[in-house]
């Protein structure tokens, strides 16, 4: 007889038993002298084990019911800190606060102790996350894979006002979280040539041969949702190296030779590359990127294998696999691989299949991110792909293009799978879109451009492939657990329901009416405001005021978010401060957080300048509190989740048609930070349902760009014809804020001489223009918190429970599968 597995309940005491068991057996420590360290990770472990259950009882039920799965491949998974998440998804905060309470520990303090893990660089991997948390909550049984990066993102520090970066070593010391699958390990061939062979038919099959291999060793981190019993798993590949591979030199007595390729291999999962929009075309991205995928595409077939003996012609029925961006695209020809060369299906079959079991998810119109291989790495690295590349490419072009467009040769240089000019190149974004039934945008604005301009001719041939999907960002995270205070009052106020159906939270609607409401209202964010200025107070060394404005722009580092034009704002209020000392401005606040990519010189530059206005800011004496500016050190999602709750502002000033969405926008307006914007990405859309009185939108709109560019746009006009803004660009690249004029040269070159590609100094008067509409509006209090209230009852639209659902709907065709307690 099976002997049942011990009791995991909820209560306190069943909790405090199981912590003190993981300390004392797991961890070999006393409770008397156990660490911070060890307290952490037992109440983890204890955690984890009642999450396992259902993460069990999940695989097998969508195992034993045969549904489809989606299969969401990403190199990016920004999940920030696990514990109060799940501890709040799966009901056990109070019962856990209070068991180790009653050992003396404080629950808080152990939530504050856990490293962020930072398997990403921005948007697009926090979508992943937030993805991941919808998927277990509105029960749609879901793989999420990746990559177990050795190293994240890196940590940020700034020495005299630049950038430092330094190693992220998030699992130094192993994570809780994570359960290592050797059973699922799975093999990778690599580099090698291709030979042709001819099986007992007589018919021609591709024979990849002389490979290198590496192994791929898979952890599972179990998802949680809010409120559900569906657990599901990020499966993410670490690389390992095949022992098998050395072991004739290991045995000819080359020990070292042996291990310095096992260190080689290892290189593949070590660290994630921190660009998040310019691409480089390093090898060793393109190997990460083919093995995560052929892990993962291995462990998909795997499982399709096992149980049950279906005809190829049914993968799709049960394997969706979703593309984040093209980063997983060669997905694309692996499949085919495996499918032509090794189940022997006919080609025009397997693309059939293909095709109905990918989707892709565009996240940018940067033509400088669109990712492109150069046609000798590819073949170099993966010789049997590009073959496969190439055929899918000449069937696509003398087939659909041909009979669209007869003749028509520069048609089909613009859908070429290859870029021919100025070398050859892959273009992953059409292979994505031609080797999927479903191609789809993050916002309707960005969509809409993906249609009319970046895909305008696979728009063309393929309408019905096309679809928006605006984004959207778990609500359990970005309210409930950065603003537990915010959640408790919705709560009390309209029930609990908003927390499974976002949409509710227009019941809060008529209170923003409501003195006492508001007043509320009012006295949590200024808490999280008293808060936050301890810890500016602690990184910063700057005292603020908590009752300034707090203006905040939290977001990557780039020209076309525009950092620079904030910059030049707070440069021109600075000197009307000097010049007009007691002109009625409402004291402010402007806090930074940004990380730059380690090569993107002049984005470091502006992180340089942005510190050093700060610093002479800060330390004049003829500004006083009127005016601080504060750069935090080392942005990431647990300090995002400190920084949101206490803004009053909110700063997404992107030019026009380059902010594919914008998830940060979302976060803030839940928090009731007032945005203040250009119409670019989903702030459009933030407009529509917050209603435009509620925010401040100013500059030019896309139309108004291309008009702008098309007639021929020059900065120096601008420049001549505005005081305050030369007064502005003169006095920042002088010498006056770093005793050096050469300093800030590159930033007075790209807004001038280059040809300011982001039209900052265009949108700059109306931007200034826009922060007074602000200064002035925050000056009736009352009025300001009923706008704030009203941005969080009426952003219910940009849940990711409501994104998550249709892509299950109109791409995945995914059943909901409840998991029963
Ligand atoms: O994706 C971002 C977009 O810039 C945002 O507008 C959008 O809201 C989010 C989510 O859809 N894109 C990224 O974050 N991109 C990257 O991080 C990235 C990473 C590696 C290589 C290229 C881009």
């Amino acid at each position: 007889m099976t002997p049942a597995p011990c009791d995991l309940g909820n209560s306190t005491d069943s909790l405090k038993n199981s912590i003190i068991n993981h300390l004392r057996f797991t961890l070999g420590a006393y409770v008397e002298s156990a660490s911070q360290n060890d307290w952490w990770v037992a109440t983890c472990l204890a955690v984890r084990d009642r999450v396992m259950e259902h993460a069990t009882k999940s695989r097998t039920l969508h195992r034993q019911s045969g549904v489809r799965r989606v299969h969401y491949l990403s190199l990016e998974y920004l999940m920030g800190r696990l514990l109060e998440n799940n501890l709040r998804n799966s009901g056990l905060y109070d019962a856990t606060k209070q068991a180790l309470g009653e050992m003396g520990k404080d629950l808080d303090v152990l939530l504050d102790s856990e490293p962020d893990m930072g398997l990403g660089n921005g948007g697009l991997g926090r979508l992943a996350a937030c993805f991941m948390d919808s998927l277990s909550t509105v029960n749609l049984p879901a793989i999420g894979y990746g990559i177990h990066y050795e190293f994240g993102l890196f940590r940020q520090e700034f020495v005299n006002g630049k950038q430092v970066e330094h190693p992220d070593a998030w699992m130094r010391d192993g994570s809780p979280w994570k359960i290592a699958r050797p059973s699922y390990r799975q093999t990778v061939q690599l580099y090698g040539r291709v030979v042709q062979k001819f099986d007992d038919y007589g018919h021609p099959r591709s024979e990849w041969i002389e490979t290198k291999s590496l192994l791929g060793l898979p952890w599972d981190i179990p998802i949680v949702g809010y409120d559900s019993h569906t657990v599901n798993v990020l499966r993410l590949w670490q690389a390992q190296a095949d022992e098998d591979f050395n072991f004739q030199v290991f045995n000819e007595g080359s020990y070292v030779e042996a291990l310095r390729d096992k260190a080689i291999a290892e290189t593949v999962s070590k660290v994630l590359y921190p660009n998040d929009s310019t691409e480089n075309g390093k090898e060793l991205r393109l190997v990460q990127q083919y093995f995560f995928v052929a892990c993962s595409l291995a462990d998909i077939v795997r499982r399709f294998k096992v149980g049950y003996t279906l005809p190829w012609s049914d993968f799709p029925s049960k394997a969706a696999i979703q593309l984040n961006d093209t980063h997983p695209a060669v997905a694309i020809p692996e499949l085919m691989r495996i499918l032509v060369d090794l189940e022997g299906l006919p080609w025009d079959e397997a693309w059939a299949i293909c095709q109905e079991t990918f989707s892709y998810t565009n996240h940018t119109l940067l033509p400088e991110a669109l990712e492109m291989w150069s046609v000798g790495l590819f073949e170099r690295v993966l010789p049997r792909h590009l073959q496969i590349i190439y055929r899918i490419n000449h069937s696509f072009l003398e087939g659909d293009v041909e009979a669209k467009w007869p003749g028509d040769a520069e048609k089909k240089r613009t859908l070429s799978l290859i870029e021919e000019r100025g070398g050859k190149y892959v273009r992953m974004a059409n292979l994505s879109v031609l080797g999927s039934h479903a191609t789809n945008g993050v916002a309707a604005l960005h969509t809409r451009l993906l249609c009319e301009r970046l895909f305008a001719d696979f728009y063309a041939l393929y309408p019905d492939r096309f679809l928006n999907l605006t984004n959207g960002i778990t609500f359990r995270r970005w309210l409930d657990v950065c603003n537990p205070q915010l959640s408790a009052l919705i709560t009390e106020t309209i029930g609990d329901s908003w927390k499974k159906d976002a949409a509710l939270l227009r019941q809060l609607d008529p209170y923003a009416d409501d003195p006492a409401f508001r007043a509320k209202y009012a006295k949590i964010k200024r808490d999280h405001k008293v808060v936050l200025a301890e810890i500016i107070q602690e990184e910063c060394g700057v005292t603020v005021s908590p009752d300034a404005l707090f203006d905040v722009q939290i977001k990557r580092l780039h020209e076309y978010k525009r950092q620079h034009l904030n910059l030049l704002n707070i440069v021109t209020l600075y000197r009307e401060i000097l010049d007009n000392p007691d002109a009625d401005f409402h004291p402010r606040v402007f806090i930074f957080g940004a990380k730059a990519a380690p090569g993107y010189f002049l984005a470091k530059n502006i992180i340089h300048a942005i510190n050093s206005v700060a610093a002479k800011v800060n330390n004049d004496p003829r500004v006083g509190d009127k005016l601080k500016v504060v750069f935090l050190p080392n942005y990431r999602v647990s300090l995002a989740e400190k920084i949101i709750p206490a803004s009053d502002l909110s700063e997404q000033i992107s030019t026009a048609g380059k902010e594919a969405s914008g998830t940060g926008n979302m976060k803030l307006a839940l928090n009731g930070s007032l945005t203040i914007g250009t119409l670019d990405g989903a702030n459009v859309e933030i407009e529509e349902e917050v209603g435009s009185e509620n925010i401040f939108i100013f500059g030019l709109t896309v139309e108004e760009v291309t008009e702008l560019r098309a007639k021929g746009y020059n900065p120096w006009d601008y420049y001549w014809a505005n005081e305050k803004l030369r007064n502005t660009i003169d006095w920042i690249s002088s010498d006056y804020f770093t005793g050096n004029a050469e300093e800030f040269q590159p930033l007075r070159q790209s807004l001038l001489d280059h040809g300011d590609p982001y039209l900052c100094l265009a949108d700059y008067q109306p931007y200034v223009d826009a922060q007074a509409r602000v200064d002035a509006a925050y000056k009736n209090q009352d009025h300001w918190v009923k706008m704030a209230i009203l941005n969080t009852a009426r952003v219910g639209k940009f849940s990711s429970d409501r994104t998550i659902l249709e892509y299950a709907e109109k791409v995945w065709k995914l059943p909901q599968v409840v998991i029963d307690g």
